[in-house]
């Protein structure tokens, strides 16, 4: 039997992560979340679940070396994960996402834990629409906002303590997660509550920007293959091949889904540097572990999973009614 630690898990992700673990994979048996509950970390997520839910900074050099000392594996999700919020203040980012992920290296390497660390598609910065490219494993890092950018300097850290200190640590860059529980900050789940709330949906600038979208689920999934069977010391992209779908076409498909006219959006100010597309190559992943996304392709699995989304944030208004007011105000001062 194991016991599993679980950073940032009252967020999206690691939520959903806690929730699948318990679901799929009975050997877990002790369950450890150390969450911070910012803005975007919520315990309603895993209500009714048995788990020691630990209110604490992930830089909290004392908490995290008990913590880890105490639990077979640790799973790193926690960090800020919004880039609208990373140009408006980017210092939460530098604290979370760099110092803790040190802290967290640091007291990993005192027990010789396991560790994986969860990152983004974003630290390789971004592809031209018509370039035939994806990324791998071995693409050169090329962040482009501070939230890239601090994910990317955590990355980095995490390279360097397996090849330096040797600690027994796997990493993943993961494409745009959808799913329940997502903040409505994030472009799925605002555009779905705007309508649920009688607001138009919000496109950034033309819309032309793809996003590699990937069920919470697949990304979970992987995470656990990759803990069971992956190399230590590797690092694995994982991706459903949704890169060709652009923004404007996944804002119509929710109108539609939604009941309303495929156009019923406002075009709203673009974000600044805004990356143009990101497209993500999970062929090592696939042969050597064997995953297999089950949301894949716009037209029936991503269309299942969206409608699925969507019945949960109808389902769960008073989960998301009470921020609402709040996100939308924020986004209305930048004229988004
Ligand atoms: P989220 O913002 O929904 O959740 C983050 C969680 O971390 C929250 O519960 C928050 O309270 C917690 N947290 C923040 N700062 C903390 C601190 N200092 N100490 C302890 N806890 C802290 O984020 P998410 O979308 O669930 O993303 C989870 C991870 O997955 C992040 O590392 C993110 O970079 C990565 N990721 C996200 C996506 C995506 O599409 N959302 C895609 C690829 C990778
Ligand atoms: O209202 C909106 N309208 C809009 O057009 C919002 C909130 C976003 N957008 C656009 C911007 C992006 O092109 O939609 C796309 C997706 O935006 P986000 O949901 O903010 O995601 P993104 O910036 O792509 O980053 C996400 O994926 C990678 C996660 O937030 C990161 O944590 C993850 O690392």
């Amino acid at each position: 039997m194991t016991s599993l630690l679980v950073t940032g898990g009252a967020g999206f992700i690691g939520a959903n992560f806690v929730r699948h673990t318990i679901s799929h994979h009975p050997e877990y048996d002790r369950i450890t979340v150390l969450d911070k509950l910012t803005y975007a970390g919520n315990p309603a997520n895993l209500a009714g679940l048995e788990v020691d839910l630990v209110k604490g900074d992930i830089c909290d050099t004392e908490l995290v070396d008990d913590l880890v000392g105490t639990h077979d594996v640790t799973v790193h999700f926690a960090a800020e994960s919004h880039n609208d919020n990373s140009l408006a203040d980017p210092s939460p980012f530098v604290h979370t996402n760099i110092n803790g992920t040190f802290t967290l290296l640091e007291a990993v390497r005192r027990h010789g834990t396991r560790f994986h660390h969860i990152s983004t598609d974003e630290v390789f910065g971004d592809l031209e629409l018509d370039d035939p490219n994806r990324f791998t494993e071995t693409t050169r890092y090329n962040p482009s906002s501070p939230y890239s950018a601090t994910k990317a300097g955590s990355d980095h850290l995490v390279h360097a303590w397996i090849r330096s200190f040797g600690i027994r640590a796997t990493m993943s860059n993961c494409s745009n997660n959808y799913g329940p529980y997502q903040h409505i900050e994030k472009f799925i789940p605002r555009q779905i509550t705007n309508i649920l709330a009688g607001l138009a949906p919000k496109l950034y600038g033309t819309g032309e920007q793809v996003r590699d979208w990937i069920h919470v689920d697949d990304h979970n999934a992987a995470v656990h293959l990759i803990l069971d069977r992956g190399r230590i010391g590797e690092t694995y992209i994982i991706g459903a091949d949704n890169d060709h779908i652009n923004n404007k076409h996944v804002i119509s498909l929710i109108c539609e889904l939604m009941g309303r006219a495929p156009d019923a959006y406002e075009h709203v100010n673009d974000r600044p540097g805004h990356d143009m597309r990101y497209a993500m190559d999970s062929t090592k992943l696939r042969r050597e572990l064997g995953w297999r996304p089950r949301y894949t392709d716009v037209d029936s699995g991503m269309r299942e999973g969206l409608e699925q989304t969507i019945a949960w944030y109808r389902d769960n208004e008073s989960w998301w009614r009470e921020a609402k007011a709040g996100v939308e105000a924020t986004y209305a001062r930048q004229g988004q």
